[in-house]
């Protein structure tokens, strides 16, 4: 029998409680955990907030840079009143794999840190009484799993992680952790697409239970004043909606989304959710949004901050929608994996469009891939013998990260890879998959796209047209013909661009990454590379590309803040890429942009201007 892996919430039948907090922790080097039976009780833990990374919160290196197994435990009690319940553990993110037990029993496993996963505890626990959850978690990244890289053993015997990718392999239980009940027939599932007839919405729903018969499904939507706007009955309908508010930019309208399954006059699951309705799709080379032209202004984004590393932080989350709302912006990518389901839900209520990314990132073996991007090296990723394996995960996560996302409005786009080497032959056959298992998945068909590296150039490419819109990755005039030579930089980016015309003439093209780092408070007059005015002088000039080619109908700068990475002769404790800084304050480019986002046309760029 499935059990449901929806974003929990209580209703009238559910039940949820979040384990977030202090928990036991402790590193295992030697793989003792499980010979030694850690899953009875962690021998002299110390305490570890989940959720969180553990690496910056240690103040010693070895501990920052850990890499492989490490515990997680925590004592629970389990309401008796749940008894009759199935009862779940939800992990939002576990990275990069966990296998979790109770009461020293296996429960479940799971690869891949960025997307959820529920484990059946039912059957282990005891109820109004302690029950010892335990995870083990591993960091270790490698050629055949997401994100990829590789883990090297260094001359002390320990292992360290050698991400083929420019971020901080930040790990741990990194989202909330949630204890879930629900009824033992419950739905599992909902989708939900959409027609838009002059002020009205055609609202198409299927539900899917982990039981097939002796019930039937009822489906309401309420407005946000609590009204009543439509329902129907069945597992599957449609349901109208007069006098429609849709789902906007910076001005969300939210429905709440109600379906049961009733069996005779009781209900026995009850799940809801707030949902925009809005479509989106792709005309020419315009982005539409419910049916109007849109241009996309805002930023590719890590989801990370001091102290909790990749952990879901709140209030950090928060102060990003709003400078995201300050300077003007209207989208993002979640670089480069799937960020947390509240942040989706967060874009959902701001109204703020999300190019949302699978962790699909290091598909090039090199652990400087920013600088290798402009240097060239072919390094045939995809003819090693680990290509299979990793396309099984990459397809998995896929289908995961579209279970998980595809009701949320604020997902515009999917985004299949990030710079993956699309110059070797194979990743055609590789991305062909990749792109029809995408296309199968999601009943509302968003536009796919992955983001190319600098020397996928049109005649180099394999892979562009399987994309809906194109998406490029350019730092002329940062990691190319920089500083001084910026007018060089500008003459080979048109050429470049010219080139794409002619390759890919009928499909509408973002920029979603172009960027020159910038260590805040550095001023120079005239500007020099690493200075505040570089930034803006940099971010002018390919500005001043973009606002010439009419095929462009976006920019996502890179990025929205200055960030963490490894160690390296290219980094200054991070990459300071970043618009605003790691605090989240504000660069002179930041001013730069806010003026030009606020003043650029909503439909900027349309064919219908
Ligand atoms: C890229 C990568 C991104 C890097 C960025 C950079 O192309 O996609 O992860 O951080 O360049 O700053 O070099």
């Amino acid at each position: 029998m499935s059990f449901s892996n929806l974003y929990p919430v209580t209703t009238s039948v559910r039940r949820l409680s979040d384990l977030s907090g202090l928990w036991n922790f402790k590193f295992d080097p030697d793989g003792l955990g499980k010979k030694e039976k850690w899953t009875q009780g962690l021998p002299s833990p110390m305490t570890m907030p989940v959720p969180a990374s553990f690496a910056d919160i240690f103040t010693d290196k070895k501990s920052r840079e850990y890499t492989g197994d490490f515990w997680y435990e925590k004592e629970i009690y389990i309401p008796g009143e749940w008894r009759d319940m199935e009862v779940g553990l939800r992990f939002e993110g576990a990275a990069h794999r966990a296998t979790v037990y109770v009461n020293g029993t296996k429960a479940g496993s799971h690869e891949g840190g960025f997307l959820p996963f529920t484990v059946i505890i039912s059957k282990s626990v005891a109820f109004d009484a302690p029950n010892l959850i335990s995870v083990q978690v591993n960091n270790e990244l490698r050629e055949d799993c997401l994100p990829v890289g590789r883990t090297a053993e260094l001359a002390d015997g320990s292992k360290m992680a050698k991400g083929y990718f420019d971020f901080f392999n930040y790990s741990g239980l990194i989202r909330p952790v949630k204890l879930v009940a629900l009824p033992k027939k419950h739905i599992t599932d909902y989708s939900l697409t959409y027609s838009l007839i002059d002020k009205c919405a055609e609202v198409n729903y299927s539900v899917t239970a982990n039981h097939k018969n002796g019930f039937r499904v009822s489906a309401a939507i309420y407005d946000e004043s609590g009204n009543l706007s439509g329902e129907a009955e069945g597992k599957e309908g449609s349901i109208y909606i007069s006098n429609v508010r849709l789902w906007e930019v910076h001005n969300a309208y939210l429905y709440k989304f109600v379906f049961k399954i009733i069996d005779g006059e009781t209900v026995i699951d009850e799940y809801t959710d707030q949902i925009g309705i809005r479509t989106f799709e792709i005309d020419g080379h315009d982005f539409l949004l419910n049916g109007k032209p849109i241009y996309m202004k805002g930023f590719g984004k890590h989801e990370e901050s001091e102290s909790s590393g990749r952990g879901l932080n709140p209030s950090v989350l928060k102060r990003d929608f709003e400078l995201m709302k300050w300077i003007g912006a209207n989208s993002f990518r979640t670089a480069h994996y799937p960020h947390s389901e509240e942040t989706l839900r967060l874009a959902d209520r701001e109204g703020i469009m999300v190019v949302d990314e699978v962790a699909a990132v290091g598909l090039m073996a090199s652990t400087l891939n920013f600088f290798d991007a402009s240097q060239g090296p072919q390094t045939r990723f995809f003819q090693k013998e680990t290509t299979a394996k990793l396309l099984e995960r990459h397809l998995q996560q896929l289908k995961e990260l579209i279970l998980r996302d595809k009701n949320r409005a604020c997902v515009v786009a999917w985004c299949v890879a990030n710079e993956p080497e699309t110059t070797d032959d194979e990743s055609r056959p590789y991305f062909e998959t990749v792109f029809a298992k995408a296309r199968a998945l999601d009943p509302q068909h968003r536009p796919l796209t992955f983001t190319s590296l600098m020397t996928a150039t049109p005649d180099k490419c394999k892979c562009a047209d399987l994309c809906d819109f194109i998406s490029l990755n350019r730092y002329y005039g940062w990691y190319v013909f920089g500083g001084n030579e910026i007018t060089a930089a500008e003459n080979i980016f048109r050429q470049e661009l010219a080139g794409w015309t002619g390759r890919i003439p009928d499909k509408p093209f973002v920029f979603s990454e172009y960027g020159a780092d910038t260590a805040s408070g550095i001023h120079k007059l005239p500007s020099v590379m690493w200075s505040e005015e570089y930034q803006t002088e940099y971010l002018n000039m390919c500005h001043r590309v973009f606002d010439s080619l009419p095929f462009v109908r976006g920019e996502q700068v890179w990025a929205f803040a200055d960030f963490q990475t490894g160690e390296g002769i290219m980094r200054v404790d991070g990459n300071k890429k970043g618009i605003f800084t790691r605090s989240r304050q504000p660069k002179a480019a930041a001013h730069l942009l806010k003026e030009r986002w606020e003043g650029l046309p909503l439909r900027f760029k349309s064919e219908e201007e």
